[in-house]
Formats: C-alpha cells, structure tokens, sequence
C-alpha cells in the first residue's frame, strides 16, 4: 500500500535530523488596544488567562508530495489530494487553516519557471477554493525543504519567478496564506534568508498584496533552535512592503524534536522549547505561527500539548496559532494522525485541543 512506504520515507525522515521552529508579523491595528489592555492585565497579576485564545487553528493536509523521490510520480499511485468532505469535518471542529502540501516539481515539471502542470494545479486550485470558500485559510506549502530535483536551490531567481507564477494563479483570494518552503536545513544561511526574501518578493512582484506570507527557517524551522541556531538573526531582516509576514516554525516534543516518536520529554516541554523564540518575537515585534506540532496518544502528551498550547494563547499578541501534523487519506494508523475519524489523534487529541482555539 502507498502510504506504508510514503509515511516512512518522506514526512518523517527529514525529521529525524533535528528540529523545528518558526514565525509571523504585524498586529492588526485593531488587535492593538485589546493587546495593549491584555498585556496591561497580565503585569498587574499572574492572574489566569485561561481564556485567551488563538486565532488561527490548523491542520496539515499531506498526501499531494507523497513519493517525494519520485518527482513526476502518478495520481492515486506515487501521490494523492484530500478528501473535500475531511475539509467539512475539520471545520466543523473549528479548525481553519489548512496548511496544504504538494511538492514544487509536480507543479512546474523539470524546471522553476516552468508553466504550470494543468492537473496539478487544478487539484491544488480546487482545493484553496473548496477551503476559502467555507471561510477557511488555505496555506499554500511547497514541500521542498529548499530543494529542487533533490539539489538546494541556488537560483533565487528562478525561485522568484516560481513564486511569482504561482501567485498570480491566487492573488485575488485574500484566504490563501503563501508558506516560502517547507523545512529549509543544512544550507547556507544567507541563501535561507535570501530564498525567503526572493519568494516575498515574487509574490508582492504578482500583485497578491493583501495575503500573509510565511517565512520558514533553516535547521527544519525549529522554534526550539529559532535562536541558536541564528534564525533570528538572519531573517529578523526580511522585509515585506505589506508588512505580513508570519513567521512559521515547527516543533515536536519527542526527545530529538523530530516528530517521531510517541513519546513526549515532560508535560511542559511544549511550552519550553517555545520560550526563545516567544522573545525573539517580542523583542523583534514579530509574528509567528507554528506551522507543525504533534505528540502521541498519550497522557503526558495531551498535558503537554495542553499546556504549550495555553502559553501560546497566553502569548497570542505574537503567537497567530498553531497546526497539526497530520492528516490525509494514506496516513493508516500513524501515531499523529487526525484524519477523520480513523486517525488517532482524531479521537485521542482533537477534543482535548481545540478549546484553545478560538
Ligand atoms: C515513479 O512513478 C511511476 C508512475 O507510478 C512509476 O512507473 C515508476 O516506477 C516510479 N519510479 C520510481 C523510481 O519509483
Ligand atoms: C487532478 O489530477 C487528476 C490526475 O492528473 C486529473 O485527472 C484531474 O482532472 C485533476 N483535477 C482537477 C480539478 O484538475
Ligand atoms: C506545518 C506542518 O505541519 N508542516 C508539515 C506538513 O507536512 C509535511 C509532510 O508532508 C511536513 O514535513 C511538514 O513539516
């Protein structure tokens, strides 16, 4: 069965290496006086803030990159899309963001400024458009890890470009979120910064002006190594002349933070690995969202996950929300899954989560 050997090989194991983390950008002036207030209530007691929420809760829809070695690969073979019906049966458990992957060399075969393949994208279009039609958000996620056929992209840009066409396909659709790359590691770090700066760039360059844009980090985008492994200092830089970057980081909560095991370190280590970067965010008034958390079926990861995800309510004048990983229909009985309603983390964790979310 495909998705035996596709879970194996691909979502996983780049994971194993490491980590994750991430961010976003800038209040809403609306926001303001309500974060103000918030925060002025904060410092004049440790009070409970157990009803802040957050805004944006999500869900990694993962299918459409499967067999990612094989670049070409064949619909309902290699690689499958989502099942609309799943999309309903999220919402109506108030998630609403679905981060979708799919993978670059499906789209624009062969080549970065490639037309696009007419298949691919018209899944991937009836997709955004089943998802913002409901009011959702659909996030637009290349699953590349900043490679292209298997080599570190070096073409900036060719990478413009590729962001630029594929912007234009959505750029009157304010509900779609563009993610620059899903997991960039093991690269140079100016050529991180200077892949995020070029997608940002693309997709101003086509017209989309009013979407948020998710810049992702190296070292897989970890909150836990946002700082050390400089991150933060590098893409701290960016610059967006809308002003609506998010920044997305990723983390697990297994011992290596690699997403694969079903174990969690402790009942806080959640919150934990999100505290550097939660003040990188505030020291930097940033945004961030993160685009990737999971912890098994088990005691210790629920109250984990509770409890990091009540510090990233508490935290929400920087923290946007968080998504889970994962769903999609050839996940079988992955630990994390939350495909509905065979998925464990259907049952074991969506209702324990969702209060946390608006
Ligand atoms: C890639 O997918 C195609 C279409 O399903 C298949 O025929 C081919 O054997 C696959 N190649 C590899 C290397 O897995
Ligand atoms: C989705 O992809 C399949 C396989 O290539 C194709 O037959 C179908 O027409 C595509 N759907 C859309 C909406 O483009
Ligand atoms: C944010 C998030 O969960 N991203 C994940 C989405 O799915 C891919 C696998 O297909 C993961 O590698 C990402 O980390």
């Amino acid at each position: 069965m495909p998705w035996a050997e596709s879970w194996c090989r691909q979502a996983r194991i780049p994971r194993l290496h490491q980590t994750r983390h991430h961010r976003l950008v800038p209040i809403p002036t609306m926001l303001f006086s309500k974060l103000v207030a918030a925060a002025a209530l904060a410092s004049t007691a440790f009070a409970q803030s157990s009803t802040k929420k957050l805004k944006w809760f999500g869900i990694n829809e993962s299918g459409a990159e499967f067999g990612e070695k094989n670049f070409t690969g064949v619909y309902g073979r290699e690689y499958i899309w989502y099942d609309l019906k799943t999309i309903d049966q999220f919402l109506a458990q108030g998630v609403n963001h679905f981060r979708i992957n799919f993978l670059m060399e499906r789209l624009t075969p062969n080549s970065l400024t490639a037309a696009h393949d007419k298949y691919y994208l018209g899944n991937l279009t009836e997709q955004v458009n089943y998802i913002t039609s409901k009011g959702a958000y659909a996030m637009i996620q290349p699953h590349n890890y900043g490679r292209f056929l298997g080599n570190i992209i070096t073409d900036t840009a060719g990478f413009k470009t590729w962001w630029q066409n594929l912007a234009a396909v959505y750029k009157s659709n304010n509900l779609v979120v563009f993610d620059t790359n899903n997991e960039y590691h093991d690269m140079d770090q100016q050529l991180v910064f200077n892949l995020n700066q070029a997608a940002i760039d693309g997709v101003r360059a086509a017209g989309a002006t009013s979407q948020y844009i998710t810049p992702e980090g190296n070292s897989w985008s970890g909150a836990w190594t946002w700082v050390s492994s400089g991150n933060g200092a590098s893409l701290v830089n960016l610059k967006d002349p809308q002003n609506k970057l998010i920044y997305q980081m990723h983390q697990y909560l297994d011992v290596d933070g690699s997403g694969s095991h079903a174990e969690c370190v402790s009942a806080t280590i959640f919150s934990e690995r999100l505290v550097a970067a939660t003040k990188w965010l505030k020291d930097n008034k940033k945004q961030g969202v993160i685009g990737e958390f999971a912890g098994g079926v088990n005691d210790q990861c629920v109250a984990a996950l509770q409890d990091g995800l009540k510090y990233l309510a508490d935290n929400n004048d920087v923290w946007w929300g968080a998504m889970w990983w994962a769903a999609g229909p050839w996940w079988g009985d992955y630990m994390y899954s939350m495909e509905p309603t065979s998925g464990p983390a259907w049952s074991g964790i969506l209702p324990k989560i969702k209060g946390y979310f608006v």
